[in-house]
Order: C-alpha cells, then structure tokens, then sequence
C-alpha cells in the first residue's frame, strides 16, 4: 500500500473527465486500496481517483464514524435522485481549509461496481449522499468551488495559489 500525493486546487489536472474503468483487475485494486489509505491517512470522507492524477472512474468513500466502513464505486452511475435539495458545509482534500456550503440532492440511488468488479446498487442519503455527488463531479472535472460565486471562487483561488508558493519555499 502507498498514500499517493492529492492535486491541490487551481491545478488544471483537476478538470480533467475521467475514464471508466474496463476491467476491475489487480492494478484498479492497487489503486483502490492506494486512495483508501491515503483518504484515511488524511482523514477525508471521500476520495475521487481524479484528486490523485488517475483519470479513471473510480471513488473511495467511508461515511461512518468508526471509520470501518469502505465503500468502493468504480463506474459509478446515477440512477435516481430526489427532486428535494439540501444545503451543507463541505470541504475537499483538494482545497485545504476552505468550508462552503452547496447545495445537493437530498437523496441518490447509484449504480457501480465493487473492489470485485461485482455490479450493486448503493441508495445514500445525508452525508453519504452529498460525499457520492461530491465525488462524482470530481471524475468529472468538477470541484465544489465552481458552485460558489465568481468572487468567492477567485479569492479560494488566489488564497490557494499563495498557499502553495508559501509550502514551496518552506
Ligand atoms: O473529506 C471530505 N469531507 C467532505 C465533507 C463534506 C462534503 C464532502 C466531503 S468530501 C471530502 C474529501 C474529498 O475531497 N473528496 O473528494
Ligand atoms: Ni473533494
């Protein structure tokens, strides 16, 4: 197992779509337990393939508090979603410190496969539900700050930007 380096916002690769997954093999479950660590090591309830340079279909995610529960998505698929939408704080591993909150379906039934390249279908809601969508726009070149204002994006940016010159000198 090996924790893998997270791109961090403006970096362009972010906006890259991914790719599906052909066949769930050794080397997806490699990756697949490469994004688990690394998401637990940083303590995140989710992570896309997208975040860490592997443009390809594929979502950790653990919303239990325990943090015993892994769930794997590999070209995932949205079936069903509640008309009904729900506000909530998030945050992403690729924009470090920043907390908005954005709007989200309240309910999502999504189609995938698991580790195995078995097909299941996961029905979230609450925090698994905005973690499953949050993801998915990952894979699709989407990171949640595009939902905020143009102001309020530029300033995450330009906050962002100073941040990694700051951590390259140090
Ligand atoms: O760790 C994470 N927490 C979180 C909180 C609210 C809404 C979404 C998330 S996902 C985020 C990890 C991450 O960046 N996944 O892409
Ligand atoms: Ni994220």
């Amino acid at each position: 197992m090996a924790l893998l380096p997270i791109l961090k916002y403006p970096d362009p690769r972010l906006r890259e779509v991914a790719k599906p997954v052909a066949v769930v093999d050794d080397g997806v479950r490699r990756l697949v337990d490469d994004m688990l660590e690394t998401m637990y090591a940083q303590e995140g309830v989710g992570l896309a393939a997208t975040q860490v340079d592997v443009h390809r279909r594929v979502i950790v995610m653990d919303t239990s508090s325990e943090r015993n529960r892994p769930v794997v998505l590999i070209n995932p698929q949205l079936t069903a979603r509640s008309e009904e939408l729900g506000f909530s704080e998030e945050g992403c591993l690729s924009v470090p410190a920043t907390f908005e909150r954005i709007a989200r379906h309240e309910r999502v039934t999504v189609q995938a496969l698991d580790r195995e390249g078995q097909p299941f279908e996961l029905q979230a809601e609450g925090l698994s539900a905005v973690c499953v969508q949050h993801e998915m726009d990952h894979l699709d070149g989407k990171v949640f700050v595009e939902y905020l204002s143009p102001l309020k994006r530029d300033r995450i940016r330009t906050r962002m930007l100073k941040r990694a010159r700051e951590t390259q000198r140090a």
